[in-house]
């Protein structure tokens, strides 16, 4: 079978208004990119007509400017999942022009298979190569994109020249069986393989392939600053002591860790820290970080769903893939964040907070409780099934004027029960064994800002005596003062006594 080359204006004929179009895509890594542009400049010309023209755009987690930017500056969207960090995207979501469902990233392939969102119409897959029976090489993620092909009955491919075909083998493609009749995932160690290098498809619902050579939309990572540089010594301090109090065994764990700048000065900071063995990682994105511990012998494998790195660590992958080809291992995104190979592997798992309160529960999404930020991505799949699990946030954020600890988290992602660890740059509150006064006592005299432990503390006589000293009248009140004054230093308990 030979297939049809297209224009990616051709393609995105194809697509049509109320179609649910599955794209590649874990982070900007591996993002469909040419197609999704050509969907935007088609929702344009319709809305200049008059005609409706919104589809339902389902990926892996967030993508680049090609995919989130440009549909939502078409608002060609009417609903968005799982994850998105797009600047205009958010501003779609949070004005509700589009709908989006938060959900957790290990998640979206089984509901599509079981069928709760409907129908897919198309998946829209880069690839580096593709074979005439129909086997498809991913490029630098793997997201949902073998699912969004099985239950598609269109798959339109996007042949990315920027990824060489020599990444065959570099992923893990495993689907598994819905119950009744799924079975264990066989991965024991971050580096088992239990799947196909390729996605297989049906060669006849391929039906066209558009050649590109465009590159990654990965923005680079701001360098690390003070506060999160004592973050990350915070963090490897802490996993250093566990060691040393044989809390952790002497091999050490995989981890997971999570997204941006934070995490980045986290893993730097493992790295660094001689007290740490080289590790193994079982994460879902990999950063700079890690391929620069990877050339210093530091972290000696890592399994994961995405590659997202600067362009110029991407580009030193590539021209190294001798070296890189056996430690990187991609998997579908069912399976780097499957809550049973994370609880098996005993997996330590590190993301961030928006904010967390005083009791240990964490807010990773919605800022003020009510505007969307990005979505809860894996940072749940991670952390309810971590062997330990924790949260980095800067003490406070906008200058002082929000403290990322506040009596009552404004939204919960992550509660008590799956809350082991916090760590700012203050220092760190180890939530384990300890009921919710310890644990009020743990975070602040240790994590919270000096300029607002008294007033946290003022706060929880409030409370008065109980299991958990919660002020209802006030829990919001930090929050409300900066939205009266934009200062949550100004809080006047007085008014809540
Ligand atoms: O705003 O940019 O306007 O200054 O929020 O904050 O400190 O730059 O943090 O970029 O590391 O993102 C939780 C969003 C942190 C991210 C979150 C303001 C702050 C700033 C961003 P400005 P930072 P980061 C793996 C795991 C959920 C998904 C996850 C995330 C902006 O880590 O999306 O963990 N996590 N996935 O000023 C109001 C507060 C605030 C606040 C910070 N309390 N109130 N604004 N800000 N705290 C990845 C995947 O799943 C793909």
């Amino acid at each position: 079978m030979s297939f049809k080359f297209m224009s990616a204006e051709e393609a995105a004929s194809y697509i049509n208004h109320g179609d649910v179009v599955g794209f590649s895509g874990f982070t900007p890594a591996g993002a469909a990119k040419a197609i999704p542009k050509a969907i935007a400049a088609r929702a344009i010309a319709h809305h200049d007509e008059g005609m409706q023209f919104k589809i339902g755009v389902i990926t892996g987690a967030s993508t680049g400017d090609s995919l989130d930017g440009a549909l939502a500056r078409a608002d060609a969207v009417s609903f968005r999942t799982p994850y998105q960090s797009n600047n205009d995207m958010r501003k779609l979501i949070n004005s509700g022009k589009a709908e989006f469902f938060d959900m957790h990233l290990s998640q979206v392939a089984s509901n599509i298979r079981y069928g709760f969102f409907g129908k897919i119409n198309c998946a829209v897959i880069e690839a580096c190569d593709v074979s005439e029976n129909g086997e498809i090489v991913l490029t630098s993620s793997v997201g949902n994109s073998p699912t969004f092909c099985t239950v598609a009955d269109k798959i339109f491919i996007e042949l990315n020249k920027q990824h060489p075909k020599a990444l065959r083998g570099m992923h893990d493609i495993y689907e598994p069986s819905d119950p009744p009749h799924r079975r264990a995932i066989s991965v024991f160690s971050p580096n088992d393989r239990c799947g196909t290098e390729t996605v297989r498809v049906n060669p006849a619902k391929i039906i066209g392939i558009v050649e590109t050579d465009l590159p990654d939309e990965v923005g680079g990572f701001t360098p690390s600053d003070d506060i999160t540089n004592r973050i990350g010594e915070n963090v490897a301090n802490f996993l250093a002591g566990e060691l040393k109090a044989d809390r952790i065994p002497h091999s050490f764990l995989p981890i997971q860790s999570g997204v941006g700048n934070i995490a980045n000065a986290v893993l730097a900071a493992l790295g660094a820290n001689p007290h740490i063995p080289a590790f193994k990682m079982y994460t879902e994105v990999i950063q700079d970080a890690v391929i620069d511990l990877m050339k210093k012998n530091r972290v000696k494998f890592a399994s994961s769903c995405s590659l997202t790195v600067s362009p110029a660590v991407l580009k030193d992958i590539y021209d190294n893939l001798d070296f890189f080809h056996p430690r990187l291992l991609l998997r579908p995104q069912e399976i780097s964040n499957s809550p049973e190979v994370a609880r098996r592997l005993g997996i330590i798992s590190i993301n961030t907070a928006l904010e967390a309160d005083v009791f240990g529960n964490v807010n990773s999404t919605q800022v003020l409780g009510s505007k969307m930020m990005n979505g809860i991505g894996g940072s749940g799949d991670f952390t309810r099934n971590a062997y330990i699990s924790i949260f980095t946030c800067p003490s406070v954020a906008k200058d002082g004027r929000i403290s990322t600890i506040v009596p009552m988290a404004s939204h919960i992602d992550h509660s008590e029960h799956s809350v082991q660890v916090i760590i700012t740059e203050y220092g760190v509150a180890d939530l384990r064994k300890k009921s919710p006064s310890q644990r009020f006592d743990a975070i602040v005299n240790n994590c919270v800002h000096p300029d607002y432990r008294p007033i946290l503390r003022e706060y929880f006589t409030l409370g008065g005596t109980a299991h958990t000293p919660q002020s209802l009248h006030a829990a919001f009140g930090m929050h409300s003062q900066f939205l009266k004054t934009g200062d949550m230093r100004n809080v006047n308990w007085g008014e809540y006594a």
